[in-house]
């Protein structure tokens, strides 16, 4: 993927290498573990991060540990997501899912130590840096709950038992702005908080935020739909047993959705300045994808 966000792309993907290099893990957990740390994602929600911070008027270059672990909670959640019992999926980043290649047992103890890695890095981060506003626990607490019970974790749980389920609005909304919502806001109030943000500058980041995970995920919707497993590198359709936006406002109707969103996700940080730039070209980013 070539756009104006490869050196920030490069920065995390160089940070996640060299983590996996030296992570100590034993001999059945190192590969899977090498395997999702350096596996190729287009790395949104790092570079959220790093946009948000720079928004802040934070280097990129400083925030690197966070932008990793938001990336790390996200590839642990797409492991798990990717399990028999929860999406079964067979593909995921142009390679046959994790657990297809080591088993279940090491691709959930997998996960678990992502998730279990990012949130140190985040305190990491956060020692390196101390933001005079926002401390350690004010950080950490946004991304424990975002990832929590009513947070990623809530949004799964919902969308898994809504089969069959009436397709209603509020539900989707409740299920997509935690399943995928909840990180990008985390993920985009981190790297604002460490680059010490102000509390009014740091509310319009997230309104951004929230705006901008939703119309990814409705994209998410329409690829599935209109997408193959090549130029996605994940399986396609298999959202036709779920509540998705495509069902419930047809094809145009859910690019419109997700256009509509990506325009008021800007106007919230409308005056935020030149700072927010690389902020207001992720979000054109977001609109555009085709993958
Ligand atoms: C404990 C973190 C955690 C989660 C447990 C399994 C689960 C609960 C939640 C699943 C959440 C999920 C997989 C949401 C889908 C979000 C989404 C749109 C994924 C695709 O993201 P991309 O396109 O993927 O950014 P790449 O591969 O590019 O990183």
């Amino acid at each position: 993927m070539t756009d104006s966000f490869e050196s920030r792309r490069t920065l995390v993907d160089e940070y996640l290498r060299a983590l996996a290099a030296r992570t100590g893990a034993p001999k059945p957990l190192i590969e899977p573990l090498q395997r999702s740390l350096t596996s190729s994602g287009k790395r949104v929600r790092g570079i959220l991060t790093l946009a948000a911070g720079e928004a802040a008027g934070c280097k990129a270059e400083k925030l690197v540990e966070a932008a990793a672990a938001m990336e790390m909670i996200h590839a642990c959640s797409l492991i798990l997501d990717d399990l028999p019992s929860m999406d079964d999926a067979l593909l995921r980043r142009g390679a046959p899912a994790l657990h297809r290649e080591f088993g279940e047992d090491l691709a959930i103890l997998t996960a678990v130590s992502l998730l279990n890695h990012a949130y140190g890095l985040v305190a990491k981060n956060h020692a390196a840096l101390n933001p005079r506003q926002w401390p350690v626990q004010q950080v950490i607490k946004r991304v424990v709950d975002a990832v929590g019970w009513d947070g990623t974790i809530a949004g799964q749980a919902v969308d898994l038992h809504s089969e069959g389920s009436k397709l209603d609005f509020d539900t989707l909304e409740f299920i997509h702005s935690r399943k995928t919502g909840a990180l990008f806001v985390a993920a985009a109030a981190v790297g604002a908080m460490l680059g010490n943000i102000s509390a009014a500058a740091l509310g319009r980041i997230e309104v951004f935020a929230k705006n901008l995970g939703l119309a990814f995920q409705i994209t998410d919707d329409i690829l599935d739909v209109t997408g193959e497993p090549e130029q996605l590198g994940k399986d396609v359709r298999k959202d036709e047993q779920r509540l998705t936006f495509v069902k419930l406002a047809g094809i145009e109707g859910a690019q419109k959705l997700s256009e509509e969103l990506v325009e008021t996700s800007l106007s919230s940080i409308a005056n935020l300045g030149a700072p927010a730039t690389p902020l207001r070209e992720l979000a054109a980013m977001v609109r555009d994808r085709v993958r």
